[in-house]
């Protein structure tokens, strides 16, 4: 079945000019194209910041739909230093936890059981939204049950089929999390409330609303990215039932194989800086409180950088991709992501032997000059069973 790929939507406007233009919501965003002015963006935080008003640096822009912070994502360097060095070890567990290996192996293997033994699934749905939220519960380190709330908040925190920012949305994350955040005062656990809210930075406990722009990153962060990353691998393996059969005879590529998908996928588009001062970015003015975007979705296919960027090289060798991000602000999520992919991707090519399309709706993202498809709003397969 065609219509199966991932086009590149950027590539001409990334050769000829470096950028582009869109709208957002009367902002304006110049939009940087390829992957040297990307990165180098990324990394001067000082002209380019995230520490602008909440939700100004997410493109929509939630200034309209949310007044906290998001840690440490929102914020630049000193802060961010601490920030980040107080939740890292703990996003790191996916990495050093036998048990959170295990426990993610359990929870695919059983999604993977399920959909063998059916006619047909609904993906993004009844697989992609599952394993993320189920997922979430090991990163959170809350009871499984947990996840049968989250998923039925569907596949985006702040965003519905009529609206790009959901204020209605995104007030029942809200006020889940306040709630949550009081029952762990009152009844302290091992979850990640419970630690952040008794842990310190610069001599002081962390404040309520601190701790609320923590978990609002963690539920909405790893959302609709997993969800993507998660719906497009099993797209990708119905269209090449090769590249599954060289996966279980060469497992040893799988990790280069989950860099050179999500470069392929780059399930987030794009992220915003705000400028702090009048500069320049890829010869074009930028003024001082615009926004740019870090287009990570278009440099991951610079052809100065990558050789046949629009194909799929499972064993990639060189790959700098940046669909984690780049500099300071990289996926704080990035150790969870991966282990879901890896996983994933050993369980289907061990219990699957391919995948059919029966029917699917592309997620077409509409910034304007750029049409570009991100993944799939729904995708009807049938598992077959190896
Ligand atoms: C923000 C963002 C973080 C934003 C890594 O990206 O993800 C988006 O999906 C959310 O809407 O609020 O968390």
């Amino acid at each position: 079945m065609k219509n199966l790929e991932l086009p590149d939507a950027f590539e001409s406007a990334r050769e000829n000019k470096g950028y582009g233009h869109v709208d957002d919501q009367g902002d304006s965003v110049t939009m940087l194209l390829r992957l040297k002015d990307v990165r180098k963006t990324a990394k001067d935080w000082k002209t380019f910041q995230s520490g602008a008003r909440p939700g100004r640096i997410v493109v929509p822009s939630e200034v309209s739909i949310r007044e906290t912070r998001q840690i440490p994502f929102e914020v630049d360097p000193p802060q961010h230093t601490a920030y980040r060095a107080l939740v890292e070890g703990w996003f790191k567990r996916p990495e050093t936890e036998e048990d959170y290996k295990e426990r993610v192996s359990e929870i695919i293997n059983e999604l993977v059981e399920e959909a063998v033994s059916l006619k047909e699934i609904e993906v993004v749905e009844d697989f992609a939204l599952k394993l993320q939220s189920r997922a979430l519960t090991l990163l959170l380190n809350i009871p499984y049950e947990e996840s049968e709330t989250w998923i039925s908040w569907g596949t985006h925190v702040f965003r519905s089929d009529d609206s790009p920012v959901d204020g209605d949305k995104a007030n029942i994350l809200y006020e889940y999390i306040d709630a949550a955040i009081d029952k762990a005062i009152e009844h302290p656990g091992s979850d990640l409330y419970s630690v952040l809210l008794s842990a310190e930075i610069e001599g002081r406990k962390l404040t309520k609303e601190e701790v609320k722009g923590v978990m609002i990153l963690t539920f909405a962060g790893g959302r609709d990215t997993v969800i993507n990353a998660v719906t497009n691998t099993i797209a990708y393996f119905a269209a090449h039932p090769s590249s599954l059969d060289r996966l279980r005879k060469e497992p040893e590529i799988t990790t280069q194989a989950v860099e050179e998908l999500v470069r392929y996928f780059s399930p987030l588009t794009h992220m915003g800086r705000v400028v702090t001062e009048d500069t320049e970015v890829c010869t074009h003015a930028a003024k001082a409180d615009s926004r740019v975007s870090l287009c990570w979705a278009s440099a991951n296919r610079d052809a100065a950088t990558f050789e046949n960027p629009n194909e799929v090289m499972l064993d990639r060798k060189v790959n700098p991709h940046v669909a984690f991000g780049f500099g300071i602000h990289k996926c704080l999520g990035a150790t969870h992501a991966r282990l879901i992919l890896r996983t994933l991707l050993g369980i289907l090519a061990e219990k699957v032997s391919s995948i059919e399309v029966l029917d699917f709706k592309e997620n077409v993202e509409d910034w304007q000059e750029f049409k570009r498809k991100v993944g799939y709003d729904n995708l009807k397969v049938k598992f077959n069973k190896l």
